[in-house]
């Protein structure tokens, strides 16, 4: 019997979380199949907790298996695909890596409570010192990654792989704000997320 795939998704409009999990589905080149809940529905929780015991989605099955959380999903799809590159090949790098991804993971608190993720554009943002605090930590990441790696490829360790899933959305939170970097590395690679081929389906088919 085939391996079967199926994300459990937020919608496209407004789950972050979803998205990324997606993106490194899509980036994989595997089939799967999709089931999308629209977040604001009234019976939404009800709907999530069918599939995913966390109350939250992303949640990943592949055949009998249930793994949820997009940070669970990235390492076991990892795992199943170490030849998809989806951490970078040495290990101080992907310790990095690991180190990128944990931070996003668990922080920029108030990136996503000031920029609620969102397709739309011409948005405007609760301004305040500590979001231009974590607005330059995430470009300093970005600027950092990118100075060392840019002889690899153009995304953050060279070629696309799961921190660049991880991020994609905030790059996508700043365009919704109309937030524009002053820096040129930092927007050379938000155009780079922008024109990602996946991060375009997911915008487009909303
Ligand atoms: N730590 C989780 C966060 C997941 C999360 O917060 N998902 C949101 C959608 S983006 C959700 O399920 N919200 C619905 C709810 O809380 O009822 C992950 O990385 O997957």
């Amino acid at each position: 019997m085939a391996d079967k795939f199926t994300l459990v998704l937020g919608d496209r409009q407004s789950s972050s979380w979803s998205l990324r999990a997606w993106l490194m589905a899509k980036h994989i080149g595997i089939d799967f199949e999709t089931t999308f809940i629209n977040l604001s529905a009234p019976l939404a929780k009800e709907e999530i907790l069918r599939y995913s015991p966390s109350g939250k989605v992303p949640a990943l099955m592949h055949n009998d298996l249930l793994i949820w959380d997009s940070l669970a999903i990235a390492e076991y799809f990892n795992e199943l695909f170490p030849a998809r590159n989806l951490f970078p090949p040495d290990i101080n790098s992907r310790a990095i890596a690991r180190s990128v991804i944990s931070e996003m993971h668990s922080g920029f608190q108030t990136i996503r409570s000031s920029m609620p993720f969102s397709l739309n554009s011409g948005l405007s943002f609760i301004d305040s010192n500590q979001l231009r605090l974590e607005i330059k930590r995430v470009e300093e990441i970005w600027l950092d990654l990118r100075n060392k790696f840019a002889n690899n490829g153009k995304y953050l360790f060279g070629e696309f792989g799961i921190a660049d899933a991880m991020l994609a959305p905030v790059v996508l939170r700043f365009k919704a704000y109309g937030y524009q970097s002053k820096n040129e590395i930092v927007t050379e690679y938000c155009n780079t997320i922008l024109n990602n081929q996946f991060v375009k389906e997911w915008c487009t088919n909303n």
